[in-house]
């Protein structure tokens, strides 16, 4: 069976960050041939990431980009993604997320699937804290927030298999995906903020998901600029998301 393996990238001002990361991307070419596909949303940016975007499209036909008029958010650009995936895509593919950033090395993806598929996963998440990952470059004070975010994320969601619950970086089952937004009425996400990452795996935990980790190496010395993440709005955000999340109200064939 073809599959489609498709990268999908939320940007905000990535000028600095955007070529490199998919200069890495190209050269995953010669494992995955026609079958990979990139798709980025462009978030209102306001620095040049869009004309980096029009030249990479330009010259290769699997980038393409869809450009929000207006910054909406890190949840609404992931809402995008994720509905770009469950319309053009098959139960079969694959979609793989992650920041635009140049943090996280696109080498580990055939790894990732191998996983994925081998293992027989609904999701498979770039993690931090299992054996082998690590950070590199990152400020004490985020590592120590980080940590905070897992051991919280831990408590109140304990999905099996899962530490990192704030990593956007994510290999998605597309069968997995389709079921997961039907069951919460063809929207998953609420967040607008850096939390839509921990909504995603916490109703996925709703309806019952297998999820994996493989080890992640975060190289945030290679990041330019600053992060966007607001730390207080992200806690207050995971916080609504322990009150909030349920699960769906109506189930397919229920
Ligand atoms: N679409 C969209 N993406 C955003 C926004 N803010 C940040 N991002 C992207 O989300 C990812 C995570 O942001 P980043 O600054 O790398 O956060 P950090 O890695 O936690 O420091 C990156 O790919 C950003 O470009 C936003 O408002 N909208
Ligand atoms: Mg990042």
């Amino acid at each position: 069976m073809n599959h489609k393996y498709v990268i999908g990238l939320p940007a905000y001002n990535e000028e600095k960050n955007i070529a490199k990361l998919l200069d890495k991307i190209n050269s995953l070419k010669t494992t995955f041939g026609n079958s990979l596909h990139v798709i980025i949303v462009n978030d209102g940016s306001t620095d040049d990431t869009e004309a980096v975007l029009k030249k990479y499209s330009s010259q290769f036909t699997y980038i393409n980009y869809i450009n929000h008029p207006q910054n909406l958010g890190l949840g609404n650009a992931m809402n995008t993604l994720l509905q770009y995936a469950v319309k053009n895509l098959d139960d079969q593919d694959v979609l793989i997320t992650f920041d635009a950033d140049n943090t996280h090395n696109p080498n580990i993806i055939p790894n990732m699937i191998d996983m994925l598929f081998l293992k027989n996963l609904d999701i498979v998440i770039a993690s931090r804290f299992t054996k082998g990952g690590k950070e590199i470059g990152l400020s004490r004070i985020r590592k120590i927030y980080s940590r905070g975010a897992m051991v919280f994320c831990r408590l109140v969601f304990h999905i099996h298999n899962v530490k990192d619950y704030s990593c956007g970086y994510r290999a998605y089952h597309i069968g997995f995906l389709k079921k997961l937004i039907e069951q919460y009425g063809g929207k998953v996400l609420n967040s607008k903020g850096f939390e839509c990452m921990v909504e995603i795996l916490a109703k996925a935990g709703k309806i019952g998901v297998k999820a994996g980790e493989y080890p992640l190496v975060l190289e945030y010395n290679l990041k330019e600029g600053q992060s966007k993440m607001n730390v207080k709005k992200t806690i207050m955000g995971y916080m609504r998301l322990a009150l909030k999340v349920r699960k769906p109200k109506t189930r397919i064939g229920v």
